[in-house]
């Protein structure tokens, strides 16, 4: 795969976007500077026992005073788009129930003036993770149906002051993870769930479900804002990214081939499906019966605005195991929530793919591939970018600084997945734009500033940024790539 670079970047299509992923959260830091409000991740940050090394993101990596400086390492490597969100936080320090904070909006208006002057298009995210604490506190966020209310607020004013510029929109980053972490598990805040599942005392065991369901909502009514006031005229596109994890049969039975497909229902069409064809996939209906939320027929009006793109984080992959006609470790509630459905990385003992020092992270290439292949089948062939993929590694302390710098691993995770993500194209998957995450080394939510998934160091100490090896690669593909589609352009 090294070999072939540059033949590589020349595999995708003219106008492709390649870029860098980040979050405010992770990446912001200026937790309290110019009126904005507590989060939901402020507050969770602060409550010690959350965050592995006792960290928080009150300075992050002070992105929202760094920014120039941050926008000239993308200048250098040569991206086209730069993927980011907006703190709701910093625009609604109270969500609807108090004012717009201009003070915040004048900094994203900055940072997408700051982008578009530099060639590189903002493709902004409304929520990665982040909700104003404020709104936990009046109804309990996304468990109350009254966020519906405050999510489209928010979304219009959005809309409203940066439109005219971003053509990307993003209504929620991984809103499947938030529904797991945050309400089944309960590792993410509010940290909510119930025996069987995680080990907390608030919740119950379908909270997730419900969390889940106005999550579909408000990414409906944020879009059907955006169709009915805005779209016509800012000719922008709006979408919303999942976590997608490949699942592969554990083996070549037609009941792990349909486990399998039973585990994508459960962990990504369960919102796509709504989204783009107005219901909860069969599988899910049939499994979970009356524990999943219904939609009215008000809701189903709403639903049909859908989206214009697919986005995947796509990192990962698991073997899957049938558990209907088979036995399987979890009790049965657990894999009942999955799909009664096994997940392991391990087949007779052996990896799926190389693991890492991110325990959820093993290396598959090939799972590029096939993700972005059954989604197009599954989704007639919709408008796909990968809004993130990448290698996070281990902070091993000042004298492992030369390691991190030198990544090979990081170089070669990118360069297969690529070469994967080239295939799914060549055989005609509709993919318009790949983001690396990340620009910089970050906050990795409870891994606090413990696991590193930046193309170029950061010194915590002076927050000092410096490239590795793998910002030097990524700037060389993308060059290539802009040389072979020049020569065949003069065709
Ligand atoms: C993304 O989350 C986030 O969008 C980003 O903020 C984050 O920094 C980045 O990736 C790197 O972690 O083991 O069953 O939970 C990814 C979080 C954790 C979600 C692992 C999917 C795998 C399945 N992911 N999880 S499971």
């Amino acid at each position: 795969p090294f070999g072939g670079i540059s033949e590589d970047s020349s595999l995708f299509p003219r106008n492709f976007l390649f870029g860098t992923a980040s979050s405010s959260y992770q990446f912001e830091g200026a937790y309290l500077i110019d009126g904005k409000g507590l989060n939901n991740w402020d507050v969770f940050s602060h409550k010690p026992g959350n965050i592995i090394d006792g960290s928080t993101g009150d300075v992050a990596v002070d992105h929202y005073h760094r920014y120039l400086e941050d926008v000239d390492l993308m200048e250098d490597l040569g991206v086209n788009s730069f993927r980011f969100s907006i703190s709701w936080a910093r625009i609604l320090p109270k969500g609807r129930f108090g004012n717009l904070n201009m003070i915040g909006i004048k900094h994203y208006d900055r940072l997408i003036d700051t982008l578009l002057r530099r060639g590189i298009q903002p493709f902004v995210a409304l929520t990665h993770y982040d909700i104003p604490q404020e709104l936990e506190d009046r109804y309990g966020g996304w468990l109350s149906a009254e966020v519906q209310a405050d999510f489209k607020y928010y979304a219009d004013a959005c809309f409203k002051y940066f439109g005219h510029r971003v053509k990307y929109w993003i209504t929620f980053n991984e809103p499947n993870v938030v529904a797991i972490r945050a309400y089944r598990s309960g590792i993410y805040p509010p940290s909510r769930c119930s025996p069987p599942f995680g080990n907390c005392s608030s919740g119950n065991s379908e909270e997730y479900l419900v969390a889940a369901h106005n999550m579909i909502l408000s990414h409906a009514k944020a879009v059907s804002v955006y169709r009915r006031k805005y779209q016509e005229e800012q000719h922008g596109s709006i979408g919303i990214v999942m976590n997608a994890v490949w699942f592969e049969p554990i083996s070549g039975s037609s009941e792990d081939n349909l486990a399998a497909d039973r585990a994508q229902s459960f962990y990504m069409n369960w919102f796509l499906d709504p989204i783009i064809f107005g219901r909860y996939p069969d599988d899910m209906q049939q499994y979970l019966g009356s524990s999943l939320p219904v939609f009215t027929n008000t809701d189903k009006r709403n639903l049909r605005y859908g989206l214009d793109f697919i986005g995947i984080n796509h990192y990962t992959s698991f073997y899957v195991k049938d558990c209907i006609y088979s036995i399987c470790e979890e009790q049965p509630e657990v894999s009942r929530a999955e799909g009664y459905v096994s997940k392991s990385a391990l087949k007779d003992g052996v990896p799926i793919g190389e693991l890492t020092a991110v325990d959820w992270l093993h290396v598959f290439p090939q799972g590029m591939e096939k993700m972005v292949t059954y989604i197009k089948n599954r989704f007639n062939n919709i408008p796909i970018f990968i809004t993130e993929n990448g290698l996070g590694e281990m902070n091993q302390g000042d004298a492992f600084i030369a390691e991190l710098l030198n990544d090979t691993k990081r170089v070669e995770y990118m360069s297969n997945y690529l070469e994967s993500l080239a295939k799914a194209i060549k055989e005609g998957a509709d993919v318009r734009g790949y983001f690396t995450w990340s620009l910089l080394d970050n906050f990795e939510w409870t891994s606090g500033y413990t696991i590193r998934f930046g193309l170029h160091y950061v010194n915590y100490a002076t927050l000092e940024r410096t490239p590795k090896q793998s910002a030097t690669w990524y700037k060389r593909f993308i060059s290539d790539h802009r040389v072979a589609r020049a020569l065949t352009a003069n065709e």
